[in-house]
């Protein structure tokens, strides 16, 4: 078993969807072990997303993603990191695959509903950026 970071991101937690979304990703096969509803701060937000803070689109990312509330979690699964991404669909709904979570409930390419690790290095970071470990039952 292996570990990853979520986000079900403010577009989603406004049209009240957080349910319908963790419904994909359980049935996929993916169990969360840890979950807990925050309003992020900007300094939390430009810290998560630094690797994009050279981006024509990270100030608007910013303002997006502290607009409302967000979901955190960590997801397990065998090969936690790649079957997450591959639920979660292409960043651009537009280019997402059929049944996935972007496909069925992003509204456009920043408003996409769910943030995923990108590598195993990553995911460490992350979860470890939201959760102490005793909040992590797996
Ligand atoms: P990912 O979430 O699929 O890993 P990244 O390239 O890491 O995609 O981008 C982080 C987030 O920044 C995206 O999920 C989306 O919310 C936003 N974003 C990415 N590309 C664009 C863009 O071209 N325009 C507006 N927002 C974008
Ligand atoms: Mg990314």
């Amino acid at each position: 078993m292996s570990l990853t970071f979520s986000i079900i991101k403010p577009d989603a937690t406004k049209r009240n969807i957080t349910g319908s979304i963790n419904e994909l990703i359980e049935k996929n096969g993916l169990r969360i072990i840890a979950q807990k509803r925050i309003k992020l701060t900007n300094k939390q937000a430009e810290q998560f997303y630094d690797v994009h803070n050279d981006k024509p689109f990270f100030r608007d990312l910013i303002e997006y993603m502290t607009s409302e509330p967000v979901v955190v979690q960590v997801l397990s699964s065998d090969n936690a990191v790649k079957k997450y991404r591959e639920v979660m669909g292409a960043t651009n709904p537009d280019n997402a695959a059929d049944g996935t979570i972007r496909k069925l409930f992003a509204l456009n390419v920043q408003e996409n509903s769910v943030h995923g690790s990108d590598s195993e290095e990553n995911a460490k970071k992350e979860i470890e950026f939201f959760f102490n470990e005793n909040e992590i039952v797996g």
